[in-house]
């Protein structure tokens, strides 16, 4: 049969394009993929067929193959997913070394419409058109290297936090209540009651906390972020951690420790794609530097730039702070004013927080701190947030019945993979981001 939509049979996958070496050379293999180019030449046709692994070169010689292949050759579109049945020959200039010579190819499936951009050319189109047709954009090398990264990356801060004896949970995404009081929430029509999409998991992991002592949860947060920017998205995934009887200076010492492992593991399963991505990820050496609020006030107001105590600091003062402090960094001690309503003032300074932001040059990347542990406390934060404790009530119960000292921390994960792949736009390091003006595909 000719042209698309042919069946796939008993035909399965032997290899993928990768395999495809000189130690192969002789054997008959079955390949699958998408049709990246086809070119003729001089009585040639070259094929390349880009699979999950990378690409593969296969050649049909005029002289050397039935009418049949030749006419299904002719037949072949760019972009078609397709099978090929042949035989491994070695040869110097193909990647890996070796090559496919087809006896047979089959065409599951062809592009009916013309695609809106190449995703193998050179030109790069802007985010907007390319995030239109996500499917097709991931086709893109850049692409694909920037979610390969990010897949890694996942599993590195999984088998991290295993490994450091938590326990992995999921916490509802419905909730009653805000927990992060300045962004703003989705509200949602629960049945007859009105209810959120959950800004983050805080209360339920402290909650959780106070019996298995480590828990991590990987999963999305919800923000009304009225602006568009490079960093923010309306839906974020987060690595939230907390732990019991430890303060933030333990959680921080976590953080690092963490972001060391998943570097590693990047630097030792990733070296195509960051090269692909031209970037290199030094080794983290901790402790980094911390510094406090307090001291960060007063450098940036030597370089010229003032921030009133108790703000936050502005986007010149971060700026001057990236620039002094470069790369990872952590500032810790912020104003309890500042900062959300569970985060525990210092005992020696209450107008200070155990609170701690981890940057990379003047981005966010997580914030965390110790939290407060007694229901009297806490219901005081609440009400000097402007929030009203009787909201939290569900919360401010498991108080009564003891709760130990804790602390955690909540790390913009998409914000991360910006960092380790060197995009500038966090919609890049997103599959289908949300934001104010995007809610498709
Ligand atoms: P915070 O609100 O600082 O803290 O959020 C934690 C981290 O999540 C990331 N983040 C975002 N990323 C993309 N788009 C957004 N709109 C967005 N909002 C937040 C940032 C940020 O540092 N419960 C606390 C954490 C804790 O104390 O454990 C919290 O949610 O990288």
């Amino acid at each position: 049969m000719l042209g698309a939509d042919e069946e796939l049979g008993d035909w399965r996958r032997t290899c993928y394009s990768t395999d495809v070496t000189p130690e192969l050379e002789g054997k008959d293999v079955i390949i699958f993929g998408r049709l990246a180019s086809v070119r003729e030449q001089g009585g040639i046709t070259f094929l390349v067929l880009q699979d999950m692994k990378g690409i593969v070169q296969a050649t049909v010689h005029k002289d050397r193959s039935t009418p049949a292949l030749l006419e299904k050759v002719k037949s072949l579109k760019q972009y078609s997913l397709i099978g090929i049945k042949g035989s491994v020959k070695s040869i110097l200039k193909a990647p890996h070394g070796a090559e496919v010579v087809p006896s047979e190819i089959r065409v599951l499936d062809e592009p009916r419409k013309r695609l809106p951009f190449d995703p193998y050319g050179r030109t790069e189109q802007g985010i907007d058109k390319r995030l239109d047709l996500r499917m097709v954009d991931l086709l893109r090398p850049r692409s694909q290297a920037i979610f390969r990264v990010r897949s890694v990356a996942l599993n590195a801060t999984r088998e991290f936090l295993h490994g450091e004896g938590f326990i992995e949970v999921n916490t509802p995404k419905i909730i009653a209540s805000a927990t992060e009081g300045g962004s703003a929430l989705f509200p949602l029509l629960y049945y007859d009651k009105e209810a959120f999409l959950a800004q983050s998991p805080q209360l339920f992991k402290e909650q959780l906390a106070c019996v298995f002592e480590k828990v991590f949860e990987i999963g999305s947060i919800f923000r009304a972020e009225q602006f568009r920017t490079l960093k923010h998205l309306s839906e974020a995934t987060s690595v939230d951690v907390e732990q019991a009887y430890v303060t933030y200076r333990d959680v921080m010492e976590l953080l690092e420790r963490m972001i060391s492992h998943v570097i590693e593991s990047l630097n030792s399963k990733c070296k195509d794609e960051l090269s692909t991505l031209q970037v290199r990820l030094e080794p983290l050496k901790p402790p980094l530097k911390r510094i406090t609020y307090d001291e960060v006030l007063k450098v940036v107001e030597k370089e010229g730039v003032k921030v009133e105590w108790g703000e936050d600091l502005s986007t010149p003062a971060l700026k001057v702070c990236s620039r002094l402090f470069q790369g990872y960094h952590f500032i810790i001690d912020w104003p309890t004013s500042s900062k959300a309503f569970y985060l525990k003032p210092k005992s020696d300074n209450p107008e200070l927080c155990e609170s701690f932001d981890f940057m990379y040059g003047s981005v966010e990347l997580a914030s965390g701190g110790s939290r407060i542990s007694n229901r009297k406390d806490l219901s005081r934060r609440i009400r000097e947030q402007g929030l009203n404790p009787k909201s939290f009530e569900y919360h401010l119960r498991m108080f009564d019945y003891g709760v130990p000292p804790h602390a955690g921390w909540g790390l913009g994960f998409d914000r991360l993979v910006m960092v380790f792949t060197g995009v500038e736009n966090i919609r890049e390091a997103v599959l289908f981001p949300r934001d104010p003006q995007r809610l498709t595909p």
